[in-house]
């Protein structure tokens, strides 16, 4: 079974990349299912062959211990690490061969607390990846792209996984655009342009140093841009994935 965990901020389009990826798989003859790892979830675009609303339930949360929305889910978060067991059980019988991770709406619940790398660390997985969501428009301001790859690689520093980053929503977006934020992916020299450009001509002190650790910290993680949508260049993102799967641990 291979895992992959889709993250990414809220609305970055993790729940329809769950779905469009399982059927693009299964239309490829691949074997995948989709877990729903978000508590909070109230409607679905797919139907999940595992749901942790079934072990969780945050309103009943927010009943009994007088918690508020975000607390109740931040409880729920925490919660879901004592499910590990049992998700790994139901997880052998299912025992697909690419197994979706759609994670919660707000990232932190899973990416920043104890209970998504737990997870990912202790579920009966061969081989795991991420793939990073960035939100497509969000990411046409270059001071969005960069706070958005800084997001990406703490989510990297948390669970050490091998990484696929994708720029998601690229239907929504004029093809210009979309070419220029995959040049700041692949050259710290574009990027560092746009950002002068966008600041107006001098970044500050901060926006300086934080773009030279952004320079130093260069993953190399490809982006793609797609749209889980309409599909578009899937082609290419299931090869990225196969390819970060395959090489599994050798990849850092
Ligand atoms: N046009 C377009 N909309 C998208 C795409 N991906 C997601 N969305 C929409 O963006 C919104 C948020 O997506 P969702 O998957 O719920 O985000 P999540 O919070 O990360 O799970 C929904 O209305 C989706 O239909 C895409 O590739 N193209
Ligand atoms: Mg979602």
């Amino acid at each position: 079974m291979y895992g992959i965990f889709i993250i990414g901020t809220a609305g970055s389009g993790k729940t329809l990349m769950a779905a469009s990826l399982a059927e693009w798989l299964a239309r490829q003859g691949e074997d995948a299912v989709i877990v729903n790892l978000d508590p909070g979830v109230l409607n679905l675009p797919y139907k999940p062959d595992l749901d942790v609303r079934d072990y969780v339930n945050v309103e009943e949360l927010m009943e009994r211990f007088g918690l508020g929305p975000n607390g109740a889910l931040i409880m729920a978060a925490d919660l879901l690490a004592q499910q590990a067991e049992k998700l790994a059980e139901q997880l052998e019988e299912i025992n697909a061969e690419y197994v979706l991770f759609d994670t919660p709406g707000q990232m932190e619940l899973f990416a920043f607390r104890v209970g998504g790398p737990y997870l990912a660390r202790e579920l009966p997985l061969e081989q795991k990846m991420v793939l990073y969501l960035f939100d497509g428009p969000f990411c046409a301001n270059p001071f969005n792209y960069v706070s958005t790859l800084f997001l990406a690689s703490a989510v990297h520093l948390r669970f050490m996984l091998p990484q696929v980053n994708l720029l998601t929503k690229m239907d929504l977006m004029e093809e210009k655009v979309v070419r220029e934020i995959l040049e700041w992916s692949r050259s710290p020299a574009k990027l560092r342009e746009a950002l002068l450009r966008q600041s107006g001509g001098s970044l500050s002190l901060l926006a300086g140093d934080l773009f030279k650790a952004v320079g130093r910290l260069r993953l190399d993680f490809s982006t793609i841009a797609c749209s889980a949508k309409y599909f578009t260049n899937f082609i290419n993102v299931q090869a990225a994935i196969e390819r970060v799967l395959t090489q599994g641990e050798k990849k850092e």
